[in-house]
């Protein structure tokens, strides 16, 4: 690879080496599928298709929300999707999702499958299938999805833009770092603001909004991305930290937060979940209180 003082653009760009960095494995510059595998089917009206990212991680706290709530429909069995194995590109998943991304979702629950795929998708369509999470009036409903979509567009800045330069890019170039790193600063700020002046994002309601955003944004504040905590000066955030606490306070966001996890404290993951007695003693004490 071309130092970025040297670099002129060719003509056409052309795939003719990996990228380098972390995940370079696995990016191509075409979609469908790689291999034929069908993917496995448990016993639960929902089966979901995923890994315990920020993305992935949005749904299983909605779902164990739903269950917390007593919407025994919203049964689910969580299967670990290996994006660094590659499991993505199988013909099984690209069925669910042709854009070969977790989380997706199958719910079966009805005559024939209803695919959901992308994470804001799945949000609404669960608090819609259930009734739950999302206020019922236009203005609250409406800012609710304010945020959802906020969260949509700005978290490709912060991972895509700002961890990928910051953590996974194979060299440090300033000028991306710097670029990215102004931008989630602002986005931490107007998250900010907003949680000033309103308990949750949509108001005094807690939402798919706070659900989308804290894997993120609550993520950032709390530490637990990209080595960037002190860089970003995340503590600054009084109002983030405040939310992120309450947030944490919850036992289906524990609970969905170690869904489909392959990283960190073993105690912490579930690396599959088809029963709600997976989360079993051993997870107890983190459920009762236990933060990380
Ligand atoms: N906009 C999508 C983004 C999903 C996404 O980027 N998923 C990542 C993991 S967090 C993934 O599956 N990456 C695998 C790949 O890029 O091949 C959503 O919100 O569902």
């Amino acid at each position: 690879m071309a130092d970025s003082s040297d670099y002129t653009p060719s003509k056409v760009w052309t795939w003719t080496a990996p990228s380098g960095g972390t995940f370079a494995n696995i990016n191509r510059p075409i979609a469908g599928p790689t291999h034929d595998k069908q993917l496995p089917v448990g016993r639960h009206p929902l089966q979901l298709y995923s890994l315990g990212t920020p993305n992935g991680v949005k749904v299983t706290i909605m779902l164990e929300e739903l269950l917390a709530l007593g919407h025994t429909g919203a049964e689910y069995d969580a299967w670990l999707i290996k994006i660094g194995d590659g499991d993505q590109f199988s013909s099984g998943f690209v069925a669910v999702n042709p854009n070969s991304k977790i989380p997706a979702l199958l719910d079966r629950s009805g005559p024939s499958p209803i695919r959901v795929f992308e994470s804001g998708s799945i949000l609404l369509y669960l608090a819609e299938k259930f009734g739950a999470l999302l206020p019922e009036d236009i203005a609250g409903r409406t800012e609710a999805l304010n945020w959802l979509f906020w969260q949509m567009g700005s978290a490709p800045y912060l991972g895509g833009g700002f961890g990928h330069f910051y953590a996974y890019a194979p060299t440090k170039i300033e000028y991306a770092i710097d670029r990215f790193a102004m931008e989630v600063k602002r986005q931490l700020d107007v998250f900010d603001r907003r949680l000033a002046e309103s308990e949750y994002l949509s108001g005094s309601d807690y939402t798919i909004a706070d659900i989308a955003v804290f894997p993120w944004y609550g993520g950032l504040a709390k530490g637990w991305s990209y080595g960037a905590a002190e860089f970003l000066s995340v503590q600054d955030y009084k109002h983030v930290q405040r939310w992120a606490d309450a947030m944490l306070a919850r036992p289906a966001v524990r609970r969905g937060r170690m869904v489909n996890r392959v990283t960190g404290d073993p105690s912490e993951q579930l690396r599959e979940r088809h029963d709600a007695n997976d989360f079993d003693t051993r997870t107890q004490d983190n459920l009762d209180g236990g933060q990380s």
